[in-house]
């Protein structure tokens, strides 16, 4: 049995009197069954590590880099998200794939990376609802996915995956139960081809989850959580979907 997970992904949004009201109105309605995390921007990491002590929640970034240190001005390591608590970090979302270029390879270099530094990476795949409209969705979160598998080998079992399709971001389009558990039945087959430790893996969904959808989409089979966008932001929805979960 895989206990389900929800993290918030609060991407380029929030202050730091804001998320201290965020979390701590969190910290009051927890615990959950779910385990549960929050990614935050790099600048508020210290912060939410500071928010979140005496809490269950775990917390982490939405991206790092794929090199170790050096010159690269702008970018965050893995290992500057581990000495800051981070217990995950997204990699692959496909607002770093479609507006900062990421390819497949780099988003897998970045995995392992993050697992290099004992960073669970959330890795992304999703299809473009013309990938969809083409009939090329799970092509194109294998091609995705298996990036990933063949630079990680056996550590694939250490990732979390997130199916988001990107039609069903910030939309207000979900995928419905049934669109959703498809996918994420196609991952967990090829997962189940790469390692034997597949059944434990999670499998978490994206893309417009609110309170009044969390629940179907959790109940499916291979749905073991989801990746929370716009409805991490209230305490009170993100707060109902963990319950859900
Ligand atoms: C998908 C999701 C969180 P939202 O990007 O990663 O965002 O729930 O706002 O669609």
């Amino acid at each position: 049995m895989r206990r389900k997970l929800v993290v918030g992904n609060w991407k380029m949004n929030g202050g730091r009197v804001a998320n201290a009201e965020l979390l701590a109105a969190l910290k009051e309605a927890e615990p959950w069954d779910a385990a549960v995390a929050v990614c935050a921007p790099f600048p508020y990491l210290a912060d939410t590590a500071l928010s979140l002590q005496g809490s269950r929640m775990q917390w982490g970034a939405q991206d790092c880099s794929a090199h170790e240190s050096g010159a690269y001005t702008g970018e965050v390591s893995a290992g500057m998200l581990a000495e800051f608590g981070c217990h995950f970090v997204i990699v692959g979302h496909s607002e770093r794939r479609a507006l900062h270029g990421e390819s497949d390879q780099l988003v897998a270099d970045k995995a392992k990376i993050a697992l290099a530094h004992k960073l669970t990476p959330i890795v992304c795949v999703g299809e473009t609802l013309a990938e969809r409209e083409a009939g090329q969705t799970d092509a194109v979160v294998k091609r995705q996915l298996s990036a990933v598998i063949h630079t990680l080998g056996h550590c694939i079992s250490q990732v979390v995956v997130a199916y988001e399709p990107v039609w069903a971001i910030g939309t207000g389009k979900t995928a419905t139960p049934e669109q959703a558990q498809a996918v994420h039945a196609v991952l967990r087959a090829q997962l189940h081809a790469a390692t034997e430790k597949s059944a434990e893996m999670l499998i978490l969904y994206g893309g417009s989850v609110k309170a009044d959808n969390a629940k179907q989409l959790f109940a499916q089979g291979d749905i073991d959580g989801g990746l929370i966008g716009g409805a991490s932001l209230k305490a009170a929805d993100f707060a109902a979907i963990c319950k859900a979960a």
